[in-house]
């Protein structure tokens, strides 16, 4: 094995080995820790192999894979000064006054959180970024930023695809030094589905940007100031990046017959949202609903009203919202959320290599390299592939969003939560019913989380075969899902005009609504005691000292971060098994590449897979770096 080692070290099978390369090279030493590593993984492998990734419902047993072809970049040059540096030179405050002065039309890359989030339910893995992170910075240093995390993708790392998020975040922070890395926070939820305390949120935000990101997009599930704000202050006060407090658009400005959601309500949140010291506004039209003549309106009295830089983010459900940008850009829109072709669309964002195209010659054109450009939309499109498990099943852009208002990311979790519920064959009654709750609701703001209790609201009277008219006859008779209770006692917070009262009444039966800051209801962490009393508990399974960042996902889920702890225990570190591997196992014969860290590999080679024992284990037979490794595995079968 110490031979192995050598062979396998990365300086070695470059040939650039040097006198003391065997005395300085640590990694050479600990033979009986990679083995130890190797096991767990072939334990990993084995199991899926007979049991399968339980993230895995059903598959296509004839489905085959192409490659995916990361696109030539220059290993050896530097990267390109970009906007990272620019923040770094300018400071937050300056940076912003840059932005705005800008006269040409800016990009945020959502393929590593949006696109991912709203077309393949979050699952995409740090693995199939990392691979194209590098080059992509090197090749595109004109992108104002990428966003890389948060939203949903804190809690899907950890539960479904176990892995770090944390870890996610350092690997692409090292491979972009030059661009804005983006992250999505919920105000006073943070990363998650209901309030958490104020310090709490302080410190992740300090965590965050410690660990990478720049740019924080803050919004609120019901456009409230209370949870905004004081997400705005922890940027300013514990980070050098920049808050972007934003305003979530929903209903229409045009239609003269919604008079809730007006131009002059996102005039004034806006001014709300700049007075609390935002350095960029966010309009985030989660749900794709901001029409081409409304953005061009919108854009222009915000830009006329406000001074301070202003992104655009949307998803193309409906499949016009390249118009919506083409308006938002003749009326002076600064950003732009775009992703890359393969991945864009639909639920997703509008493609950046066509809005690029439709750009070029254009006053406001922002040019980049649109070969190489249109070069990584391949690789993603190859990429999707080996997630089509988890793709929504749109085909084409659907009108009825005007209707119901779901959010894109929102779309391509409902169908699976719906099958799972045995409704696959009434998809399209539950969206229906997701439009009428809301009017139950008095039309509230709907985005995470404030959108899955519409949506959990939605799928239990479908499921339970109840009517709004039931709910608004008998409602007091009818226990309702914990989390409409919670909504409607304030756990989210306030909606523009308050609950509707007897509606309130018949759901929370006793209980008594609070109209204060949910945060105001919690007790802070004492990090000091609590951190101390995390470490003595998980400490033993990680193989490496455990942080405030490790905390701090325990913190925000319990109970997710211990089914992740757990896994490693028995696992290991699977983030840089291959995807294809990952979920759907290994043939035999099939032969992989997994890098334990940087320079160490490990050569996994399946050879086959035995009969069941009597006892229901099964003997899988692998080579790992030329040696045979066989893994007793339990048949759940
Ligand atoms: C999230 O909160 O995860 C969203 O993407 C909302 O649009
Ligand atoms: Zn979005």
């Amino acid at each position: 094995p110490f031979l192995d080692n050598i062979l396998q070290h990365e300086t070695f099978r470059k040939g650039a080995v040097t006198v003391n390369f065997i005395r300085d090279t640590k990694a050479l030493f600990t033979i009986k820790e990679s083995r130890n590593r190797a096991t767990k993984l072939a334990n990993f492998l084995g199991d899926i192999i007979v049991n399968g990734n339980p993230d895995v419902k059903t598959m296509d047993p004839t489905k085959t894979f192409v490659l995916p072809k990361v696109p030539e970049f220059d290993r050896s040059n530097g990267y390109k000064k970009g906007t990272k540096d620019l923040l770094t030179e300018l400071g937050p405050e300056k940076f912003a006054a840059w932005l705005k002065n800008e006269k040409k039309v800016h990009f945020t890359d959502t393929t590593m959180r949006d696109a991912h989030q709203s077309l393949l339910a979050t699952r995409m893995r740090t693995y199939d970024m990392q691979k194209v992170a590098e080059g992509f910075a090197k090749n595109h240093p004109e992108v104002f930023s990428m966003e890389v995390w948060g939203g949903a993708t804190f809690d899907v790392c950890l539960r479904f695809l176990r892995e770090n998020p944390w870890e996610r975040l350092r690997a692409l922070r090292e491979a972009m030094p030059n661009l804005l890395l983006q992250m999505l926070i919920r105000g006073s939820n943070g990363v998650g589905y209901t309030a958490y305390p104020d310090n709490l949120i302080g410190k992740f935000v300090e965590q965050s940007w410690e660990n990478g990101v720049d740019v924080f997009r803050i919004f609120d599930s019901l456009n409230w100031m209370k949870s905004i704000a004081p997400c705005i202050e922890h940027v300013r006060t514990r980070t050098q990046g920049l808050a972007e407090g934003s305003l979530c658009y929903t209903g229409d400005i045009l239609d003269p017959k919604r008079t809730k959601y007006t131009l002059e309500y996102y005039v004034q949140l806006a001014k709300d949202i700049e007075n609390a010291g935002a350095h960029i506004l966010g309009i985030k039209d989660m749900a794709g609903l901001l029409k081409p003549y409304a953005a061009y309106e919108l854009v222009s009295a915000l830009k006329s009203e406000i001074n301070i830089p202003i992104h655009l983010h949307t998803h193309d459900t409906s499949s016009v919202q390249s118009a919506t940008y083409l308006k938002a850009i003749e009326a002076g829109v600064d950003v732009v959320d775009v992703a890359l072709g393969g991945l864009s669309g639909l639920t997703a964002q509008p493609n950046f290599n066509a809005i690029m195209e439709m750009l070029k010659f254009h006053d406001r054109e922002n040019p980049m390299d649109t070969t190489k450009l249109n070069e990584y939309s391949n690789y993603w499109e190859a990429v999707r592939e080996y997630y089509y498990v988890f793709e929504s099943g749109l085909k084409a852009g659907t009108g009825e969003v005007y209707q119901h208002e779901i959010p894109g990311g929102q779309y391509s979790n409902l169908k699976p939560q719906a099958q799972g519920l045995g409704l696959a064959d009434r998809f399209h009654e539950i969206t229906k019913m997701y439009g009428e709750v809301n009017t139950l609701f008095g039309d509230i703001v709907k985005v995470t989380p404030s959108s899955k209790v519409v949506g959990d609201m939605a799928q239990y009277l479908v499921s339970n075969n109840l009517t709004i008219e039931d709910v608004k006859e008998r409602g007091e008779t009818i226990s309702f899902p914990q989390s409409v209770v919670s909504l409607f006692k304030g756990e989210l917070g306030q909606p523009e005009g308050g609950f509707p009262k007897d509606l309130q009444k018949s759901i929370l039966k006793d209980q008594k609504p609070f109209t204060n800051r949910p945060n105001a209801h919690l007790e802070p962490v004492d990090f000091e005691t609590e951190f101390k009393d995390f470490v003595k508990v998980f400490k033993k399974g990680m193989g490496r000292e455990l942080d405030i960042t490790d905390f701090l996902s325990y913190k925000l889920y319990p109970k997710v971060f211990t089914g992740a702890y757990n896994h490693h225990v028995k696992y290991g570190n699977v983030m840089n098994i291959p995807t294809k591997n990952f979920f759907y196992g290994m043939t035999p014969g099939e032969e992989i590449i997994i890098e334990l860290d940087k320079g160490k590999i490990l050569l996994i080679e399946l050879i086959s897979i035995g009969e069941p024992h009597d006892d229901g284990m099964v003997t899988v037979f692998f080579k790992v770096n030329g040696q045979t490794r066989n893994v007793e595995i339990k048949d759940n079968s």
